[in-house]
């Protein structure tokens, strides 16, 4: 499929303000790839399919979970399960078979120890993107245009402070784990 085919199919996916999300995590990714020297066009799909899961209710996340084999998830916020589902839609309904594309939307959420740099761009630009307001969040615009396990590393710190202060008691433990990796970086 190309590219503004793509676009079309997940524009009619997802809600206009999600696509306009999403849009924003495109356009900051490329920037990112350029820099980082990463093939625009994973860039480009990764971004574009990153929140594909995110309007498929709990039941069905839950379903597609269960028969990937990817259970674990369950057990914490399902505010996550849409990153790992979103992996699965991206192969099965749209034919990605590039692991580094699929793997930068399935942690686009918690992060993981050892990210591709195609996964920290997505990751951070998912953060960053211009529609983007959180506290902390031009600190880490800054950064991932200088060093992005820096930039990983404080948007990690920042989100774990996040939902703690939330009091989600259940952090995801490739999030603690990303964050131990990354942590000499900060
Ligand atoms: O889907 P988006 O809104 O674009 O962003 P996202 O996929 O990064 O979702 C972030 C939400 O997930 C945010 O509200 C925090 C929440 N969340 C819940 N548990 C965890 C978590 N985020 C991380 N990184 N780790 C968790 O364990
Ligand atoms: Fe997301
Ligand atoms: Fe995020
Ligand atoms: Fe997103």
């Amino acid at each position: 499929m190309k590219l503004k085919q793509l676009q079309e199919k997940v524009k009619n996916q997802l809600p206009p303000t999600r696509y306009e999300h999403t849009l924003g995590v495109v356009r900051t990714s490329e920037i990112l790839a350029e820099k980082y020297h990463v093939l625009l066009e994973s860039a480009q799909v990764a971004a574009l399919l990153h929140d594909i899961a995110k309007y498929l209710p709990n039941n069905e996340l839950e379903e597609k979970l269960i028969a990937a084999n990817e259970m674990e998830y369950l057990n914490y916020s399902p505010l996550v399960w849409h990153a790992p589902v979103g992996a699965i839609v991206a192969q099965k309904s749209y034919g990605i078979i590039d692991q580094d594309v699929l793997n930068a939307i399935k942690y686009h959420t918690t992060g993981r120890p050892a990210m591709s740099t195609l996964e920290k761009i997505i990751f951070l630009a998912d953060y960053i993107e211009p529609g983007r307001i959180q506290p902390g969040v031009d600190e880490i615009r800054n950064l991932s245009g200088q060093d992005l396990n820096r930039a990983v590393a404080k948007t990690l710190a920042n989100t774990i402070a996040y939902l703690k202060q939330k009091s989600s008691a259940d952090i995801h433990p490739d999030t603690m784990a990303a964050y131990e990796y990354y942590y000499d970086y900060l």
